[in-house]
């Protein structure tokens, strides 16, 4: 499941000042500058010739230039904010610094623009020597060798860009960019903004959404982002063994989250994937929950849902365990349940076969009927309607990443598979999730090296209590 929480369209930094408050705001001004949002240092990223060719894949597809910003870097006013670049930007450019811009042209020529003109030319903010002292040195077109270092044959400054885009305007009959998914406020603020940006330097051209065709490359995979993901998952599963092994009654959900955290960040990781959920007893029945507060309680069951993200890569990995080491009686019925239903699921996987709740190549319906035929509420009733949310979703640079749930699935696609049953009458909530790499003949359990069957959980788990103990006992010697 879960979601990285959209970036707040309602603390979008607003500038404004009145005189009265200017003198205050000239003293506060280098505060005010050392606070700004840093960027976020990705471990690694793929050779430029990968996003070079990504480009080249996309402007094969089309006949009008296409033109894409950057995240500015004033998306959001929270101090806690960390720049991320724009997923699609990023995928095309592995450019990850504020305030870029991009023009690409189609492959086709028209005919009528030059054909001495740069086909791709990336735009970067002047180099801001002021500014560099406080944040540190960011990539401008004056840098020698920033045509190597970007990968674009032609860099300017995004000063520039507009004249460039008006200039295109007069050539090409459209352009394209990602629109918004929804009219009013779906994209908001930066896709709304790139839009009317757009509309006010080109207002004859039609715009043209371009964001399908990114999507659908997006979903296939390269071998670097396969290896950035299985970096990703690794250091998840090392976090859930860590859980495992610390869970025990009188711990709060936030000191398990925080050991998970720190096993992440310890190992390379830039940032969560999204925030970890870490929900006990009742609170293992709420999908998303986020309080992280309750003090875990014997007999508690815990569903731990996390992902460390790699190099902009991020996991995807849920696991249930038993507060006290050992699942009772009914929570190792319905764990082992779910446990059935994945792997019914899994075993289905290969090219072909698709997310979507129904039909005949519907892995879902697959895992629904093993839920649906197995077990009993309470009221002996069959256990389908407790399963309430799909299979599983594509992963990478987003842990939602963007895809066709009903599409066929195709070598190179990485999903996960995350059957579950939720009874809070039973305050009882299982959820077990792996993360899967679709193969040519079928596929490859990227996080297999995290057990899901409860017996082996059950091991590790008195493995970490009789450490404790040991290590008690050293600290009574
Ligand atoms: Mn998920």
């Amino acid at each position: 499941m879960h979601s990285r929480l959209p970036r707040g369209p309602a603390r979008r930094r607003r500038e404004f000042a009145s005189p009265a408050i200017l003198s205050i705001l000239i003293v506060l001004a280098a505060c005010f500058a050392a606070t700004a949002a840093r960027a976020q240092e990705r471990r690694d990223r793929e050779p430029n010739s990968v996003y070079l060719e990504r480009r080249a894949r996309l402007t094969a597809q089309v006949d009008c230039p296409i033109v894409l910003l950057g995240l500015t870097g004033r998306e959001e006013s929270s101090q806690t904010y960390i720049f991320e670049q724009e997923e699609n930007f990023y995928y095309l450019t592995g450019h990850n610094e504020e305030g870029a811009g991009m023009v690409i042209l189609p492959a086709k020529s028209s005919g009528n623009d030059a054909s001495n003109s740069p086909r791709e030319i990336l735009y970067l903010p002047a180099k801001n020597p002021q500014k560099e002292k406080w944040n540190g040195v960011r990539m401008s077109p004056a840098d020698p060798g920033i045509e190597a270092r970007t990968g674009f044959a032609t860099v300017k400054l995004f000063a520039e860009m507009r004249a460039a885009v008006e200039n295109l305007a007069k050539t090409y009959p459209c352009i394209y960019t990602i629109l918004p998914y929804e009219k009013e406020l779906g994209g908001y603020p930066h896709e709304k903004e790139v839009v009317d940006w757009l509309q006010q330097a080109a207002p004859q051209s039609k715009l043209k959404d371009i964001r399908a065709q990114i999507t659908a490359l997006r979903q296939i995979k390269s071998p670097g982002e396969i290896a950035f993901l299985q970096r990703a998952i690794d250091l998840t599963v090392d976090s859930h063994l860590e859980a495992m092994r610390m869970m025990r009654p009188g711990l709060h959900e936030y000191e398990v989250a925080a050991k998970i955290v720190e096993v992440h960040a310890m190992g390379g990781s830039e940032a969560e994937g999204y925030a970890p959920i870490v929900g006990a007893g009742p609170n293992s029945t709420a999908l998303h929950y986020d309080r992280l507060s309750r003090k875990i309680e014997d007999g508690d069951i815990v569903v731990l849902d996390v992902g460390a993200q790699y190099s902009g890569y991020s996991a995807d990995i849920t696991r249930t365990i038993p507060a006290n080491g050992k699942f009772t009686p009914r929570q190792l019925e319905v764990y082992n349940i779910v446990l059935g239903a994945q792997n019914a699921a899994i075993a289905a996987i290969k090219p072909g076969m698709d997310l979507c709740q129904k039909g005949s190549k519907s892995l879902h319906k697959i895992s629904y009927d093993y839920i649906n035929s197995h077990g009993k509420d309470l009221h002996g009733k069959s256990l389908g309607q407790y399963y309430i949310h799909g299979l599983g979703h594509n992963i990478g640079l987003n842990v939602h990443d963007p895809g066709e749930y009903c599409k066929a699935l195709e070598p190179g696609m990485v999903v996960t598979m995350e059957p579950g049953i939720y009874i809070p009458e039973e305050n009882l909530g299982v959820r077990i999730e792996d993360d899967v790499l679709v193969t040519d003949t079928g596929y490859k359990l990227l996080s297999e090296r995290l057990p899901r069957e409860a017996a082996e959980i059950e091991k590790i788990m008195a493995q970490g209590a009789a450490q404790r103990a040991k290590a008690a006992k050293r600290g009574d010697d």
